[in-house]
C-alpha cells in the first residue's frame, strides 16, 4: 500500500483521497481537452490546516504537488506531466465566504470559492465584486488570484491582483502564512501577497483572500456597436473614455468571423444587426447616478461615433435580458471556436495604441506562412488585450495544423515582441508557454524569477514545469 497516500487519508479523510481512474481523471485534462497527465491521487483537503499538513508529507516524502482550482486554465497549469509521481491538490471542498466587511468594503473567501458564487454573495450584501469572464461559472478564486485573472471588467477594475488586498497562503515547507489583511496601505517589507498573485502554485497554495468590494451601479447600460477597422475601435475607445471616463466599465473587440462562429455553433444566438460588420465593439457603461444620465452619456457617445462615422450602426440595450444576450455573445467566441474545432490560442497583449498595425501586419504575416488560416481575434480592446487565435483553413485537418503549432506560435509572438507586446497577458505560461517566455524574456529577468522560485520552493515540489 502506498505509505504517502496513506498518510494523507490520515489528514483529509479516506474519501477525499481519490485514485480510481473515473474518480481522478476530471482532475487530469486541461480544460480544452488538449493534454492529460498522470497523478498518485487527487487530494481534497477542508482547510487550510490540512493542506499544510498534506504539502509537510509532500516534503517528507518528496512529492511534487499541482494546486487546483476550477480546472479551466488554458496553458496546462493545472494539471499534473505524465510522470504520475505528483498529486493534484484541489481546493474546490475549501469554498466558504469568512467574512464581509461593508465598511471596509472587504470579503474574506476561501480559495476554492467559485468566481460566480462569490459575485452573488457580494451581490446579496449589496455591493459587487467586479472580476467577471466567461469561466465564472467554474473558475475559483484561489485559480483567479494565481493566474491573476483579467476578463472583462479589467479597463474599470483592473486584474484580480488589483482586487487583492489580503492573502493566507501555505508555503512549500507547510507553513500557514496568515496575510489576511484588509488593509489599502500596508508598507511593512517586501510585497509578499504579490509574489503569490500571478505565481500559478509554483511558489505557495493560497487557502483564503481579502478582495475588495464596490459600490452596487445605479445603472449598467451594454450597446454593441459596429464599425470597419480595429482602428475605428481604437477612436471609439478614446471617444468614450473622453466623454464617460470611470463610468466605461466594458470595452470588447470581436471580429466578423468570432460572430459568424458563434451563429454557426449557437444558432439561437442573433447578431442585433440586418446585415455583418468586418469588425464590433460591446461597450459597458456603470453609473453611479441613475439610469437616465447613464443612457444620455451612452447616447451622446453613440451620436458622437455615428456622425463622426467612427462607427455605422449601434444597438443599445432596451433591457436586462438583451444585455445579457448581447454579451452571451461575447462569451460564446470561446466555446464556438472550440466546437468548430482545435485551434492555436494567442492571449496577448501590446500598447494599444499599435493594436490595429498588430492585426493588419501578423494577418499578412501568417497567411503568408499559413495560406487560409482562419482568423478568430476578439478581446479586451481597452487593456491591449487581444486573442487571436488562429483556426485551420477549413480543407485542412485540425491534427496536422496543430502540428505547425511551434511555427504559428513563432510568427505571432515574433510580432508581438516587435510591437513591445507581451506572450500572455492574462492566462499566464503554465506548462505550455515555459519553454517559449524564454525566447523573450531577458537573462536578467528569468535569473530574478529562478532564484526567487529556488529561495521559496528550494526542493521544487509546487507545480514543478510551470512558469519555469
Ligand atoms: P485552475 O485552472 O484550476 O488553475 C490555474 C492555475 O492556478 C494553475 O497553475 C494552478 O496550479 C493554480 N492554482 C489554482 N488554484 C490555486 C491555489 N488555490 N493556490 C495556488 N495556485 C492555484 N482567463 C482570464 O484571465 N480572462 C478571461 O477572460 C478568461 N476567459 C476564459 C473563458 C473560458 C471559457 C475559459 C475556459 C477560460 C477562461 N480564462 C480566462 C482562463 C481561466 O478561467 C483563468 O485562468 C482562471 O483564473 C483559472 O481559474 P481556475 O480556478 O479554473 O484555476
Ligand atoms: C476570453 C478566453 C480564451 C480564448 O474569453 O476573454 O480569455 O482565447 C478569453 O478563447
Ligand atoms: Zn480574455
Amino acid at each position: 500500500m502506498n505509505k504517502f497516500l496513506n498518510e494523507c487519508r490520515a489528514v483529509v479523510g479516506a474519501e477525499q483521497v481519490l485514485t480510481a481512474e473515473a474518480d481522478t481523471a476530471p482532475y487530469l485534462t486541461d480544460w480544452r481537452r488538449r493534454f492529460t497527465g498522470k497523478a498518485q491521487g487527487v487530494v481534497r483537503p477542508a482547510s487550510a490546516d490540512e493542506v499544510a499538513a498534506i504539502v509537510k508529507l509532500c516534503n517528507q516524502f518528496q512529492v511534487p504537488v499541482v494546486p487546483q482550482g476550477g480546472n479551466t486554465g488554458l496553458v496546462l497549469g493545472s494539471v499534473p506531466d505524465t510522470s504520475g509521481s505528483a498529486i493534484v491538490l484541489s481546493l474546490t471542498r475549501m469554498n466558504r465566504v469568512r467574512a464581509i466587511d461593508l465598511i471596509n468594503n472587504t470579503i474574506t473567501v476561501e480559495a476554492g470559492c467559485i468566481l460566480q458564487n462569490l459575485q452573488t454573495a457580494a451581490a446579496e450584501a449589496g455591493r459587487l465584486f467586479p472580476l467577471s469572464l466567461g469561466a465564472e461559472g467554474s473558475c475559483t478564486i484561489g485559480g483567479n488570484l494565481s493566474t491573476n485573472a483579467g476578463g472583462t471588467g479589467v479597463l474599470r477594475y483592473g486584474n484580480t491582483r488589483e482586487l487583492c488586498l489580503g492573502l493566507e497562503v501555505v508555503t512549500p515547507q507547510g507553513e500557514v502564512w496568515n496575510g489576511l489583511r484588509g488593509l489599502r496601505k500596508d508598507n511593512t517589507g517586501y510585497d509578499l501577497r504579490d509574489l503569490f498573485i500571478g505565481a500559478e502554485g509554483t511558489l505557495g497554495i493560497i487557502t483564503a483572500a481579502v478582495l475588495k468590494l464596490f459600490p452596487q451601479p445605479k445603472a449598467q447600460l451594454t450597446a454593441l456597436a459596429a464599425m470597419r477597422t480595429p482602428d475605428d475601435a481604437l477612436t471609439l475607445l478614446n471617444l468614450a473614455q473622453g466623454r464617460c471616463g470611470a463610468a466605461l466599465t466594458g470595452f470588447e473587440l470581436m471580429s466578423e468571423f468570432c460572430l459568424q462562429l458563434v451563429n454557426k455553433h449557437f444558432p439561437q444566438m442573433q447578431l442585433p444587426f440586418p446585415q455583418s460588420s468586418p469588425q464590433y465593439v460591446l461597450l459597458e457603461l456603470s453609473d453611479s447616478e441613475s439610469e437616465e444620465h447613464a443612457m444620455a452619456m451612452l447616447e451622446a457617445v453613440i451620436t458622437a461615433a455615428l456622425e463622426e462615422g467612427v462607427i455605422h450602426d449601434a444597438v443599445v440595450a432596451g433591457s436586462i435580458a438583451q444585455s445579457k444576450s448581447l454579451w452571451h455573445l461575447r462569451e460564446h467566441i470561446t466555446l464556438a471556436q472550440a466546437e468548430e474545432g482545435k485551434n492555436i490560442k494567442h492571449d496577448v497583449s501590446v500598447p494599444i495604441s499599435r493594436i490595429g498595425d498588430f492585426i493588419r501586419e501578423t494577418d499578412i504575416l501568417l497567411q503568408k506562412a499559413f495560406p487560409g488560416t482562419r482568423m478568430v481575434t476578439f478581446g479586451h480592446l481597452g487593456d491591449g488585450n487581444l486573442h487571436y487565435n488562429v483556426s485551420p483553413p477549413e480543407a485542412m485537418a485540425d491534427d496536422a495544423f496543430i502540428e505547425q503549432q511551434d511555427a504559428v506560435n513563432q510568427v505571432v509572438h515574433d510580432s508581438v515582441h516587435r510591437f513591445s507586446g507581451s506572450i500572455s497577458a492574462e492566462h499566464g505560461l503554465g506548462a505550455l508557454k515555459r519553454e517559449e517566455i524564454r525566447r523573450y524574456k531577458s537573462e536578467v529577468e528569468m535569473r530574478l524569477m529562478e532564484t526567487i522560485k529556488q529561495a521559496l520552493d528550494p526542493m521544487k515540489i509546487m507545480n514543478p514545469g510551470k512558469i519555469l
